[in-house]
């Protein structure tokens, strides 16, 4: 039923399912930016939200970072963001935790209307995201509920304004080790009674370096969870894994050669490791460093191929 994202599969669906809006319509945001947009705050603003059984919630995207809106069932495996549950909804759905619910990836202007028609206290993820959490609690009617529309509109902004002054470039740069040292992106996770909000940077926090011939960069990520890339070149189809002349240094960072503007290099995703959990396996180290060697002089320009459109890009400036 959830499977195709076609027009008439979504309106047969809508149609099949939408429960007559008798109840209220609540107002949340989803992700915010700082105006250059280098500042993504990757959170449900607000993040814990008490309605009636009935109510509908829009949740409307404020960010140009991608972002779903994703309801699982309990115990469901945590699906690709491509995927979805498999399947997504489109601008509105019913979820009672019974069938998953999610939409495909969303950016700034777009809307989703989730209605609950049964009580329950319901997690709220984004499948690209994963400390982007948040809690939808659905109570009977007669029960009062704790919060109106402006409390949370003013939560919301204040969330907001908290998580963007987490962090700034010139705080990231002051962590950077050495002359051919790049910190690609810095973030920080922050938790309430909620869920999980993060902070992210999506900079090369020094942008424009100047080395000799010779010399090695290295690139360290310092978010918690953000992926990011670094990438010489041609970008490659597959943004996941580091192109074929990546090789693996003894500390287990990634290093290419470049010996030409001309050359290119992907690191694949350089991130840290998921937390681990207490049952599960634990978590392989994260590719979190990436070292370029650059055997000949010239400008060579790079970017994060899941960030550019952001504006994260840099250039190495090579010296005889
Ligand atoms: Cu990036």
């Amino acid at each position: 039923m959830k499977s195709s994202i076609s027009r008439s599969a979504a309106f047969v669906f809508a149609v099949l399912t939408f429960v007559p809006a008798f109840g209220a319509q609540w107002q949340a945001t989803v992700g915010a930016q700082s105006e250059d947009k280098s500042r993504q705050v990757v959170a449900f603003l607000p993040n814990e939200v008490w309605i009636h059984a009935g109510d509908t919630i829009q949740w409307t995207v404020k960010a140009d970072e991608i972002h779903t809106i994703s309801f699982l069932t309990a115990g469901q495996v945590r699906p690709p963001f491509f995927v979805g549950c498999p399947g997504f909804d489109i601008g509105e759905a019913s979820f009672d935790g019974s069938t998953c619910v999610t939409t495909p990836p969303m950016v700034s202007g777009q809307t989703f209307n989730v209605t609950f028609p049964t009580t329950g206290n319901f997690k709220l993820v984004c499948l690209v995201h994963p400390d982007m959490t948040g809690v939808v609690h659905v109570l009977d009617i007669p029960v009062p509920l704790p919060h109106d529309q402006v409390f949370y509109n003013r939560q919301a902004a204040q969330q907001t304004h908290d998580l963007l002054a987490e962090i700034n470039a010139g705080q990231a740069h002051h962590h950077s080790a050495s002359a051919n040292s790049v910190i690609v992106g810095a973030g920080k996770t922050l938790a309430n009674a909620g869920g999980h909000s993060t902070i992210s940077l999506m900079r090369f926090v020094q942008p424009e370096l100047v080395i000799r011939a010779g010399a090695t960069v290295e690139w360290t990520n310092d978010d918690t969870g953000m992926p990011h890339t670094i990438t010489f070149g041609v970008e490659p189809q597959d943004l996941f894994d580091p192109s074929p002349n990546v090789t693996l240094d003894a500390d287990g960072a990634r290093h290419a050669i470049l010996s030409s503007p001309s050359d290119s290099a992907h690191s694949g995703f350089i991130v840290s490791a998921p937390q681990d959990q207490t049952g599960l396996p634990q978590t392989p180290l994260g590719p979190t460093r990436f070292r370029v060697t650059f055997t000949n002089p010239g400008v060579y320009p790079y970017i994060c191929a899941l960030h550019d459109d952001l504006g994260m890009k840099g250039t190495v400036l090579v010296l005889p």
